[in-house]
């Protein structure tokens, strides 16, 4: 029996051959330390379906599987969380689907989730539920388990009230929600958000608590090694993301081209993780991102020399650094964000207050990130004003920014929530 309980919909660990290795990760960083020193532990899906495991432990965290079926996959996962919740919660850049079938494989897999951690926690205990995979955790727990005090993240933003009334299943979140002890935000925006569906009397506390990164995990490498690799360019551009159709990946590529077109010389490296790959539009997100990668680089490369360099697959966090230092500008052009790690991640490979950083005002992070070069990524000229400005940067807005991250680490942000809790 455990006195804290972190419950996520994955496990932070990864599959490599007969053995899981512990996969490195901001959440983990931060909550590493807290589940040692409290005797805690991790419940969630080791991201693999039909495998069923004990209880093992890695990197020094206790880990506790919650196993998924090729069904839960589809219904739960793609469908209710990714095909639902998170369209929803991002503002419709693509219109939710409502379907009973999903969300009831939602409510199963998240009752299956609570009995696990009612298994794991001593009474009394603390139990830290994150994002919105696992939503309907909260109410089960205080049904069932009363002593337990709970306290529940949202990474992804949370929409405006009349965006969230189209939910059907709208009383039974809302209501799970309200039995935490303590919800927390990434922006004020999205606590408002949140308050604003509750009466005026409603006594559940919530908080906005900014996730960071752990700048100790980020450095900047080989810079050098990058920019020769990519013929020593005169202005490197850096994008980095999972593909998904909230990252304005193809917002990002126009605004290159019109750059371009005004006869700027530069080059661009778009790294993308592969992400959600079953769902269309995911897929078509794709489709679209390639095709104007190879028409750019039709229109303006040489031979041996493309203007864009295009990757559609991980990084490993090692060689992330190296892009970042190398770059000259990032770009982040998020339609809508919770956060955006990405860019704290760049700022983090700039302590001498190179680079510039292109930033979505719809990312969370624009929140405390505001020395960035800030854009409106639904309109192609707002992206590429940001860009020329970016392209002679001041370093004191750079320094500012790094000064802010270094300080206002992942570690500060657990710790902060669950002083609050
Ligand atoms: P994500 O939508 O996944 O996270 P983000 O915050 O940018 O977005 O985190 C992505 C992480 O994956 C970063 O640490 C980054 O280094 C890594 N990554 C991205 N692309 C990569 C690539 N091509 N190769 C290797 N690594 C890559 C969700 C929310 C965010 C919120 C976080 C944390 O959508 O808004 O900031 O959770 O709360």
């Amino acid at each position: 029996m455990y006195d804290f309980v972190v419950v996520a919909n994955r496990l932070p660990v990864d599959r490599v051959g007969e053995r899981w290795q512990a996969s490195p990760g901001g959440l983990v960083a931060a909550l590493a330390p807290v589940l040692r020193a409290r005797g805690g532990c991790w419940v969630g899906w080791p991201g693999e379906t039909n495998t069923t495991l004990a209880p093992f432990s890695t990197g020094g965290i206790e880990l506790v599987p919650v196993a998924l079926d090729e069904t839960d996959y589809t219904d739960f996962y793609e469908g209710f969380s990714n095909s639902t919740l998170w369209p929803l919660y991002h503002d419709l850049i693509v219109a939710p689907q409502y379907d009973q079938t999903w969300w009831e494989r939602y409510v199963a897999v998240n009752e299956r989730f609570a009995l696990s951690v009612e298994k794991q926690a001593a009474h009394g205990a603390t139990v830290w539920v994150q994002d919105y995979q696992l939503q309907l955790v909260p109410g089960l727990l205080r049904k069932r388990r009363p002593d337990l005090k709970a306290g529940f993240f949202l990474h992804i933003p949370f929409p405006s009230p009349d965006l969230f009334r189209q939910l059907p299943w709208r009383e039974e979140i809302l209501s799970s929600l309200e039995a935490c002890d303590l919800i927390g935000f990434q922006r004020g925006t999205d606590e408002q958000n949140f308050r604003g569906l509750l009466p005026a009397d409603a006594s559940v506390r919530t908080g906005t608590f900014p996730i960071s990164i752990d700048p100790k995990a980020i450095t900047p490498g080989d810079p050098a090694r990058v920019r020769e690799a990519v013929g020593d360019p005169e202005l490197l551009m850096l994008g980095v993301d999972r593909m998904d159709y909230t990252k304005g990946i193809l917002q990002r590529l126009l605004a290159f081209e019109q750059l371009l077109e005004s006869g700027v010389d530069a080059t661009l490296i778009q790294l993308a993780t592969p992400s959600r790959e079953r769902i269309e539009h995911y897929r078509k997100t794709r489709r679209e991102v390639e095709a104007a990668v190879g028409r750019i680089n039709g229109r303006f490369g040489r031979i041996g020399r493309p203007v864009i360099h295009y990757v559609h697959h991980g990084v490993a966090k090692e060689e992330l650094g190296s892009f970042y230092a190398a770059a000259d500008i990032m770009l982040v052009t998020p339609f809508k964000d919770g956060m955006n790690l990405v860019a704290k991640e760049y700022v983090a490979c700039h302590p001498d207050g190179s680079g510039a950083l292109v930033l979505s005002e719809f990312a969370g992070a624009a929140v405390e990130l505001h020395e960035a070069y800030l854009c409106n990524p639904f309109e192609v000229d707002s992206i590429v004003r940001a860009m020329h400005s970016a392209a002679h940067p001041d370093p004191q807005r750079m320094r500012a920014m790094y000064e802010w991250v270094t300080t206002h680490d992942v570690d500060a942000w657990a710790a902060s929530f669950l002083e609050a809790l």
